[in-house]
C-alpha cells in the first residue's frame, strides 16, 4: 500500500476472468471510493495489460441494484429481512426436506464466479460434502467437464489439466477457442493477442479451426472452417495420418504410456478421405496440417470450449491430448504442460487416487451417470419436474445463473416454481434468483482478500498471487465462505465454528506430509501452532503456502513462502517457467498413462455411426460466441460495459440469409429449435461457415421480477439457452451440446 494524502494505491488481480491481470487501484478508504483502475505495469504476468472488464470490480461494488441485505420472496415481491431470520429459515427448510426425503432431495448449482474467489472455492468443496447429495450440479457440465473426465481417465485426477505452453511453441493449433476475446480458458495468460503476435513474430505458426472466422482467426496464419461437433472426426483422422506416415514419436513418454497400439486401431477407420465430408475440411488440408504439426520442432494442439460442449466432447478432449502425446509434445516446453501450484494441490501424491467414480449413482429420470460426484445440468429440470416421489424438492444456487446459462431455461424456470424451497447465495436479483424464496447476498471482491487459487493451476508460467482486501465490508455484509458454513451448520444443528474446525483439521491432514514439499515432516500440531486463530480462508491459504512446494515449512526464519511474505509483494510472484513433471505427478495406478481407457473405447462406435449423418447434414446449426464486454450473464448491469448498440445478434452467412429470405442488411429473424423460439436481429456475415449461425449467451434480461435496471434497459437481448436442448448431451460425460444445436431460421 502506498499512501499519498487520503488517496492510496492498492494492487490486486482482476477477479473477472482466468487471465487474472494485475490491477493498480487508486482508492480513498475514508469514503470507500475507487477513483481509478489501471493496468499494473509492474505485474510480471500482465505488464499493464487490461481489458474493459477491468472496471467491473468498482462498478459492481457501486451498483445500486446489487443486493446488500437478505431478501425474502413475498406475494408482493421481495422484502428485506434480518440475517438471523434469513439463515434460520434457510437452515430449517432445507433440514426439514432432508429429514423427510433424504439428502438427495436437496440439490445445488454452483456457478462460475466461485472459481474466481478462493474463499468461496475452498468452502464450497466442504459445503458439498456437508450436503452429501449426489444431485450436485455446476457450470462445468456446460463448460469443461469432458476435459475433467478425460484428465481423470488419463492422469488420475479431473483437475490435473495440461496447459498449452503458447509462449515457447513453434506451431500452435487453436481448436474451438477464441482467446483473443475470452482471454484464455484452461490457459491463464494475460494479453493473448500480444502473446500470439510475439509467437508469430519469432517465426511461429498459428492455425485456428473454428466454424466462425473469429478474432483469433484474424491474427492467425491460417483459418479452417469446421462443422460444429465434428472435431473428433478431424482428430481421429489426424491420429490416423500420424500412424500411416510414421510420424508417431512420443519419445520419453513411451516409458510410461500404454495403449498406443489400441489408439492406432481405433483411428484406423478415420482416414482423412472418410471424414472430409463430415468435418468440412478436405483430406489434403488435414494431411498438410498433420505433416506441418509433426515437422515443427515444438508443436501444441490446444482445444477448449468448442471442443467440450458438443456431442463428442469427451472423445474430442481425449483426442487433443492423444495428438500431443503421440507427437511427443507433452510434458515438455512448447507442448502441453502441467503447472505447479504454490498451494500444493498439484503435487504428486503418495498413493494413487482410486479410479474415477463413474455411474455408481445415476440421475432418477434419464439415468445419466454421476461422475466424480457431479450430475450434469442437462437433467436439472427433470430431476425436479419428473422424478415423482424421488424428486428434488429443495435447491441452492450459489453464484450461478442457470436460467441463462444452462439448456432449456424455460423448463428450468417452471421446475424451480415447483420446488418446496429455494435459496440463492448471490449478489443480484436476476433471472434465476427471482425464483428463490430467500436470497443471501455476499461481500464483493473489494471487501475481501483473494488468491488466484484455481488459475495458478492453469497458468502458462508458475505464479502465486495474493490480493488484499481493499475496503472493510459494510457491517451488514457477510462473506461468501461464512454463508456456506452458516447454512451447512444450521442444516446440521451445530455451530458453524465446529464445521470450520473440521475443515481446518481436514486441510491439515491433506496438505501436510506430502513428499518433496515444505510440509513433508511437519505435524498437524506444529502447523496449527503457527496458523492464525482468525477463522476463514486466509489461514487455510497460509497453511497451503507454508506446506507447499515453495513454502517455509512453518519456520518463521526460513526462506520460502507464507501468507505474510506473499502479502508483502504487491504484484504477482513469478515462479518460473513450467517444467516437465511426469511420470511423478500422475495419480493413476503405477503412475502410468493408459492412452486407451475402456470408457473411451466403448464410445468410439457412437462416433463411427455418426459420420454419415454429419456428412449429409443439410439444416442450420447454432453455436455461441463471447464478447469482450461480457462475462457470461452477469456484467450487463454495469453501464460502462452495457452501453453501445445491442450486441445480442444472430450472425448468419449470406447464403443462409438469402435462403431464409433476409435482405443483405439482416433484419429481424425468428430462430427455432425443439425447445424454443426467439426473435432476434440478424447480422449477415461471411465470417460464419455456411450452415452455421451464432448467438452469444448470457442475455435475456428483459424478464419480470428482476432488479437489473441497466441490463434490462441497455442490453436485454434474448436467452439463447431457450434454444439449447436439454436432451442433447455428450453421452459419455453428460455435458450439454451448446455447439451445434439444430435450428431453423426464417425472416420475421
Ligand atoms: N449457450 C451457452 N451457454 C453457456 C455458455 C456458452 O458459451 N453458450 N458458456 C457456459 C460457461 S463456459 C459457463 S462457465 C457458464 C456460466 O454459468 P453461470 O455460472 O451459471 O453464470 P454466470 O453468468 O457466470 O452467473 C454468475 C452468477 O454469480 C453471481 N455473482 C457474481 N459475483 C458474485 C459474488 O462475488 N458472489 C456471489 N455469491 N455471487 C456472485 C451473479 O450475480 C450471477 O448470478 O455458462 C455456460 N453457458
Ligand atoms: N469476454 C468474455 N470472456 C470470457 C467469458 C465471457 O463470457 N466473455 N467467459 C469465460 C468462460 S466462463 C470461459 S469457459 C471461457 C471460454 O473461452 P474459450 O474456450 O476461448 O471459448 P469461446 O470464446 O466461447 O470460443 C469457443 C469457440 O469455439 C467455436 N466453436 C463452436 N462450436 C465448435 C465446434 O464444434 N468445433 C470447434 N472446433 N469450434 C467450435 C466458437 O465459434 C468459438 O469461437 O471464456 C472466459 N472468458
Ligand atoms: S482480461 Fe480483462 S477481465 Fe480478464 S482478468 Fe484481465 S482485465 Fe480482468
Ligand atoms: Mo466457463
Amino acid at each position: 500500500m502506498i499512501e499519498t494524502g487520503s488517496v492510496e494505491t492498492v494492487y490486486r488481480s482482476c477477479p473477472i476472468c482466468e487471465a487474472s491481470c494485475g490491477l493498480q487501484l487508486e482508492v480513498d478508504r475514508s469514503s470507500k471510493k475507487v477513483l481509478t483502475i489501471r493496468g499494473d505495469q509492474a505485474d510480471p504476468r500482465s505488464s499493464g495489460y487490461i481489458c474493459p472488464k477491468s472496471q467491473a470490480m468498482k462498478a459492481v461494488y457501486e451498483d445500486p441494484d446489487r443486493i446488500r441485505h437478505p431478501l425474502r420472496r413475498t406475494e408482493n415481491g421481495f422484502e428485506e429481512i434480518s440475517w438471523e431470520e434469513a439463515l434460520d429459515e434457510v437452515g430449517k427448510r432445507l433440514k426439514d426436506i432432508r429429514e423427510a426425503h433424504g439428502p438427495n432431495a436437496v440439490g445445488s448449482y454452483i456457478g462460475n464466479p466461485t472459481g474466481h474467489n478462493f474463499g468461496a472455492m475452498l468452502y464450497t468443496a466442504f459445503f458439498m460434502q456437508a450436503l452429501g447429495s449426489y444431485r450436485a450440479f455446476n457450470g462445468g457440465s456446460v463448460d469443461q467437464f469432458p476435459k475433467n473426465v478425460s484428465c481423470s481417465l488419463l492422469y488420475g485426477d479431473p483437475w490435473l489439466f495440461p496447459i498449452p505452453d503458447i509462449d515457447r511453441t513453434d506451431f500452435l493449433i487453436i481448436l474451438g477457442a477464441n482467446p483473443l476475446v475470452s482471454q484464455g480458458s484452461l490457459l491463464s495468460a494475460p494479453n493473448a493477442k500480444a502473446r500470439l503476435r510475439a509467437h508469430r513474430d519469432k517465426g511461429g505458426k498459428l492455425i485456428t479451426i473454428d466454424p466462425r472466422r473469429t478474432e483469433t482467426a484474424a491474427v492467425s496464419d491460417e483459418h479452417l472452417f469446421i462443422k460444429p461437433g465434428s472435431d473428433a472426426f478431424l482428430l481421429f483422422a489426424f491420429v490416423h495420418v500420424l500412424f500411416e506416415e510414421k510420424l508417431v514419436a512420443p519419445g520419453r513418454l513411451e516409458t510410461f504410456v500404454d495403449g498406443i497400439e489400441t489408439v492406432q486401431e481405433l483411428a484406423q477407420p478415420f482416414a482423412p478421405e472418410q471424414v472430409a465430408q463430415a468435418t468440412g475440411i478436405s483430406a489434403e488440408a488435414i494431411r498438410n496440417l498433420v505433416r506441418e504439426f509433426a515437422a515443427a520442432e515444438r508443436s501444441v494442439l490446444y482445444g477448449r470450449f468448442g471442443t467440450c460442449t458438443q456431442e463428442f466432447g469427451t472423445l474430442t478432449s481425449w483426442l487433443v491430448d492423444v495428438v500431443n502425446i503421440l507427437t511427443g509434445n507433452f510434458d515438455r516446453p512448447g507442448g502441453l504442460m502441467f503447472p505447479r501450484a504454490a498451494t500444493g494441490q498439484t503435487e504428486p501424491v503418495a498413493e494413487p487416487n482410486p479410479d474415477m467414480v463413474y455411474g455408481e449413482n445415476r440421475s432418477a429420470v434419464r439415468e445419466v451417470p454421476v461422475i466424480d460426484g457431479q450430475m450434469p445440468v442437462a437433467v436439472m429440470a427433470e430431476e425436479i419436474d419428473s422424478a415423482g416421489e424421488d424428486r428434488l424438492r429443495g435447491f441452492i444456487t450459489v453464484a450461478g445463473n442457470p436460467i441463462l446459462s444452462t439448456p432449456n431455461g424455460a423448463r428450468l424456470g417452471k421446475a424451480f416454481e415447483q420446488l418446496d424451497f429455494m435459496v440463492s447465495i448471490d449478489i443480484y436479483l436476476n433471472e434465476t434468483t427471482r425464483y428463490a424464496d430467500i436470497i443471501l447476498p455476499t461481500t464483493t471482491h473489494l471487501e475481501h482478500s483473494n488468491y488466484d487459487f484455481l488459475f495458478s493451476t492453469t497458468s502458462v508460467r508458475n505464479m502465486a498471487r495474493f490480493s488484499p482486501q481493499v475496503f472493510e465490508p459494510d457491517p451488514e455484509a457477510r462473506h461468501h465462505w461464512l454463508l456456506l458454513l452458516e447454512v451447512a451448520a444450521r442444516m446440521n444443528g451445530i455451530p458453524w465454528e465446529t464445521l470450520d474446525d473440521m475443515m481446518l483439521a481436514g486441510m491439515l491432514a491433506t496438505f501436510l506430509g506430502k513428499p518433496d514439499t515444505a510440509g513433508e515432516n511437519v505435524s498437524p500440531e506444529q502447523a496449527r501452532e503457527k496458523l492464525s486463530d482468525e477463522r476463514g480462508p486466509e489461514r487455510l491459504l497460509d497453511l497451503m503456502l507454508r506446506a507447499g512446494p515453495g513454502g517455509d515449512g512453518f519456520d518463521d526464519s526460513a526462506e520460502g513462502l507464507s501468507l505474510e511474505k506473499l502479502s508483502a509483494v504487491p504484484h504477482a510472484v513469478d515462479l518460473g517457467p513450467l517444467e516437465p513433471r511426469l511420470p511423478e505427478l500422475l495419480r493413476t495406478v503405477n503412475r502410468r498413462i493408459n492412452l486407451a481407457p475402456a470408457l473411451i473405447i466403448e464410445d468410439v462406435p457412437r462416433l463411427r455411426t455418426a459420420c454419415e449423418r454429419f456428412g449429409s447434414q443439410k439444416g442450420l446449426v447454432l453455436v455461441g460466441r463471447r464478447q469482450l464486454q461480457n462475462m457470461n450473464s452477469w456484467l450487463h448491469n454495469l453501464e460502462p460495459l452495457a452501453k453501445g448498440k445491442s450486441r445480442c445478434t444472430l450472425l448468419i452467412h449470406p447464403h443462409d440469409a438469402e435462403r431464409a429470405g433476409l435482405p443483405a442488411s439482416g433484419g429481424l429473424v425468428c430462430i427455432r429449435s425443439r425447445t424454443g423460439e426467439l426473435q432476434v436481429q440478424a447480422e449477415v456475415s461471411d465470417e460464419m461457415m455456411p450452415g452455421v449461425v451464432s448467438l452469444p449467451h448470457g442475455y435475456g434480461h428483459g424478464v419480470k421480477g428482476t432488479k437489473l435496471s441497466v441490463a434490462s434497459a441497455l442490453q436485454p437481448g434474448v436467452n439463447t439457452n431457450l434454444l439449447a436442448d436439454e436432451l442433447l448431451i455428450d453421452e459419455l460425460s453428460g455435458t450439454s451440446v451448446l455447439c451445434g444445436i439444430p435450428v431453423e431460421v426464417s425472416a420475421e
